[in-house]
């Protein structure tokens, strides 16, 4: 496997209890290097639009609103095999089916509220990083 790039969110319930710190550590720890990151605030609009593939799905509205609730850090994370070994260092979706050690094993709520989000493939990872980040602010 390549050295790839990744999208990272860290979502509204782990920034309000000031997780941000340690999950980078466990993403760090994992050999994924953070080339980007910055924190804002969505609207409900722009999670809708990052989260379009969900539209259909019963829990849009509510993972919207979710998502629009409180800041976030959005971040590019890079390495090798960096998409599935984000997904591993995240977890399932699912805390209670989340394996030991993982970030939403440790700090997730709920499977709505679970802390972070990882691109799902290379295909998604390019989409979501040029939704949120310029070239420039990637610095690899
Ligand atoms: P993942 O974030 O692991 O890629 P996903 O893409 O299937 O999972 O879903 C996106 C987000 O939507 C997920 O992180 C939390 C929310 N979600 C998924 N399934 C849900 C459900 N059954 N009830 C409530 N929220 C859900
Ligand atoms: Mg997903």
């Amino acid at each position: 496997m390549a050295i790839q790039r990744t999208f990272s969110i860290i979502k509204p319930d782990a920034t309000a209890r000031n997780l941000t710190g340690a999950i980078n550590a466990k993403l760090e720890a994992a050999g994924l290097r953070i080339i980007a990151q910055k924190r804002i605030h969505l609207t409900k609009a722009q999670a809708g639009v990052f989260y379009a593939v969900h539209a259909e799905r019963p829990f849009y509205d509510e993972l919207c609103e979710f998502m629009a609730s409180a800041p976030i850090v959005v971040q590019v994370l890079e390495g090798e095999d960096a998409i599935a070994k984000n997904r591993e260092v995240m977890g399932a979706t699912n805390p209670a089916e989340a394996a030991e050690g993982t970030i939403r094993k440790e700090f997730a709520l709920s499977i709505g509220e679970n802390s972070v989000h990882g691109s799902d493939a290379a295909e998604t990872a390019a989409v979501e990083i040029a939704y949120f980040f310029a070239g420039l602010e990637l610095v690899g």
